[in-house]
């Protein structure tokens, strides 16, 4: 079970949309184990497969304290959501970023576990809120690109700086 890298903001391939999965065979488990321990490892609550350049529409996510309630979501959808929350919110590919965003208070997902057997949830709060960022990365869209121009292009600037102090 190898922990994956995890893409950095801006590479382009965070911005590929994830297919469907369509077969429910043992490398979609492997698959999910690799995502699974590379978020625990990272230390993250949330993490899709695009972050680690595989372009499906598997996320795996575990909001809990003691860390042990795993939820994986393959071809997740948002059926239903009501109300609006500000959380503040931070990107294992855009570290060291944070900042606060306006989404559904609760959501009603429909999606398939790593055996093919569909489900639905109800979520709200932290849960939540990482389900809609998680399905956000599988659309190709990151956190930072609901924030204005001006913050993004600082961000941009920061995180080059960064790249290029570590080269
Ligand atoms: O990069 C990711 O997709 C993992 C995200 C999941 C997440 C983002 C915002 C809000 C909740 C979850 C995080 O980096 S995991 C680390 C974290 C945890 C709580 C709050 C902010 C960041
Ligand atoms: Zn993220």
């Amino acid at each position: 079970m190898p922990v994956l890298d995890i893409l950095r903001y801006p590479d382009a391939r965070l911005h590929k949309i994830a297919a469907p999965v369509t077969v429910f065979d043992q490398a979609l488990k492997s698959l999910v184990q690799d995502l699974a321990e590379t978020m625990y490892v990272a230390p993250g609550i949330g993490l899709a497969a695009t972050q680690v350049d595989v372009h499906k529409a598997v996320i795996v996510v575990d909001v809990s304290e003691r860390r042990d309630s795993l939820i994986t979501l393959v071809n997740p959808e948002i059926v239903e959501s009501s109300g609006l929350s500000d959380m503040e919110e931070g990107c294992l590919s855009v570290p060291g970023i944070y900042d606060t965003l306006e989404r559904a208070e609760r959501i009603k997902v429909r999606a398939f576990d790593q055996t093919g057997q569909a489900f639905t949830l109800q979520a709200q709060g932290l849960l939540s809120v990482c389900i809609q960022h998680e399905m956000d990365h599988l659309k190709g869209k990151v956190f930072v690109e609901y924030l204005s121009t001006l913050k993004q292009q600082r961000i941009r600037a920061r995180l080059a700086k960064h790249l290029r102090k570590s080269a």
